[in-house]
C-alpha cells in the first residue's frame, strides 16, 4: 500500500515509544526505552497531576487507542459527558450508569485519580427535573429533595471510588453576579450550599469542588471568592476551584490567570487547571470566548483557516502560548493540584465544534495522530 513501509514501521513504533503504550518496538528494541519524561504524566510529576477528559465511546471501547495514550499519558481522568444529569439521570425514574460504572473500574484497574463532573449544572439538565407530573415548577423543598436524591444516587454509588467532584458547574455570570438558572430561580441562592451539603453526605471522603470558566475575569474571580467564603463561613466544606481554562492564542491576558490563581489559593482551597485547551482559530468578532455552549455560529470558511494542516509558524505560537501557561503552573506549583485538558488529542475535542460547528482546530498537546506535539518536551 504505501512505498515505503520500513520508514513507517520505525515512525509508528517511535510514536509508541514517545507515548508509552506497549509497542511490539518497546519489546524487540530494549535500548530505545523511552524517557521518562516523555510521558506527560512523568514531565509534570513534581509539580501537579496531570489530567484527560475521556469521552463515553472511548471508555466503552470504541476507540481503544485513544484510551491507551490516555492511560500512558495521564493519571487523573473526568468523563467528558458520562455523569451529567441529562445522560446518568435521563428519566425521574431511570439511570444510565453503563458508561460511568466503566470508567470508575477503568480508573482504579489503571491507577487514575477519578473527578465526577458534574452534580448541579444549569445547562444538559432534563427540563423535567425541575417539574411535577402535571409539569407545573417544583417548590423549592420538592426540587431540593429531587437534587438530594440525583447527588445521592450518584454521588453514593461512586462514594470512597472517585476522588472528587465538581460539585457545582458554572453558576456564575461574566460579572461575577449569581446565574439566573431554574436551580436559582426555584430554591434561591442558597442552592450552592446545598448541593455542596449534600455531596457531602453522599460521599463523605470525596474532594468537593467549584468549577467554571473565564474565572480569570476579575469580576468574575470576585463573584467566585464571594462563593467560597460564603460556603467557608457556613461551615459548609469546599475543597477546591476548578479553573476551566478554554482559551485562544491571545485571550487571556496570562497575568489575570495568574492573580487569579493567586487569590484563589488565597482562601485557603485547592486550585485546578480543569478544563485546559488553547484554541489556534479566530473566534467570531463581539462573542465572549469562554464555554457558553448555547452560543452556535454558522460555519464560515474564514474562521476555519487550516481544514488541512497547521502551519509550522502557528504550531509554533502554540507552543509559547502553552510555554507561557505552563511557565505560570509551575511557579505556582505550591498552589496548583492538577491540570486537566479538555480532551486526549486533536482529533476529538468540543473545541472542533465550538463555537462554529465543523472546524479543524488544533487546541491540545496530542496531535491527530495520537502523538506529542514537537513542543511538549520545551513546558
Ligand atoms: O466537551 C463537552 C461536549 O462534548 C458536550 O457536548 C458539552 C455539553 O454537555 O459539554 C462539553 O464540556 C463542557 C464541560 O462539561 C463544562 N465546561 C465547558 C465544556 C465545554 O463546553
Amino acid at each position: 500500500m504505501h512505498k515505503n513501509k520500513f520508514t513507517i514501521a520505525i515512525l509508528l513504533g517511535m510514536s509508541s515509544l514517545a507515548l508509552g503504550c506497549n509497542g511490539s518496538a518497546e519489546q524487540s528494541k530494549p535500548t530505545l526505552k523511552a524517557p521518562e519524561q516523555l510521558t506527560l504524566k512523568a514531565q509534570f510529576k513534581e509539580h501537579f497531576k496531570i489530567g484527560t477528559a475521556i469521552s463515553r465511546d472511548q471508555i466503552l471501547g470504541a476507540l481503544p487507542e485513544d484510551l491507551n495514550v490516555a492511560k500512558a499519558q495521564f493519571n487523573t481522568f473526568t468523563p467528558e459527558n458520562s455523569m451529567k444529569w441529562e445522560r446518568i439521570h435521563p428519566e425521574l425514574e431511570t439511570y444510565d450508569f453503563e458508561a460511568a460504572d466503566a470508567l470508575v473500574q477503568y480508573a482504579q484497574e489503571n491507577n487514575q485519580e477519578l473527578v465526577g463532573h458534574t452534580l448541579v449544572w444549569h445547562s444538559q439538565t432534563p427540563d423535567w427535573v425541575f417539574e411535577d407530573e402535571q409539569g407545573e415548577p417544583l417548590t423549592r423543598d420538592a426540587l431540593l429533595m429531587r437534587m438530594q436524591n440525583h447527588i445521592n444516587a450518584v454521588a453514593g454509588r461512586y462514594k470512597n471510588r472517585i476522588f472528587a467532584w465538581d460539585v457545582v458547574n458554572e453558576a456564575l455570570n461574566e460579572d461575577g453576579t449569581l446565574r439566573e438558572s431554574k436551580w436559582s430561580t426555584i430554591i434561591g441562592d442558597d442552592f450552592i450550599e446545598y448541593a455542596f451539603k449534600y455531596a457531602k453526605q453522599a460521599a463523605p471522603n470525596a474532594k468537593l469542588y467549584y468549577n467554571d470558566y473565564n474565572l480569570y475575569k476579575p469580576e468574575k474571580r470576585a463573584g467566585a471568592i464571594a462563593l467560597i467564603k460564603n460556603l467557608q463561613s457556613k461551615g459548609i466544606e469546599i475543597d477546591g476551584i476548578g479553573m476551566q481554562a478554554h482559551y485562544s492564542l491571545d485571550n487571556p491576558e496570562l497575568s489575570l490567570m495568574e492573580d487569579s490563581i493567586v487569590a484563589y489559593a488565597a482562601t485557603g482551597i485547592d486550585v485546578m487547571i480543569t478544563e485546559l485547551d488553547i484554541s489556534v482559530l479566530p473566534f467570531p468578532e463581539g462573542e465572549e470566548q469562554g464555554a457558553d455552549i448555547s452560543l452556535d455560529i454558522a460555519l464560515q470558511e474564514r474562521f476555519n483557516p487550516y481544514p488541512n494542516g497547521l502551519p509550522s509558524e502557528v504550531n509554533t505560537q502554540l507552543g509559547e502560548r502553552y510555554k507561557a501557561v505552563f511557565d505560570i503552573l509551575k511557579k505556582h506549583d505550591d498552589k496548583v493540584s492538577r491540570v486537566t485538558f479538555w480532551g486526549i488529542s486533536d482529533a476529538r475535542t468540543w473545541r472542533n465544534d465550538w463555537p462554529m460547528q465543523g472546524r479543524t482546530d488544533y487546541p491540545l498537546l496530542i496531535d491527530r495522530e495520537l502523538k506529542l506535539k514537537s513542543f511538549v518536551s520545551d513546558l
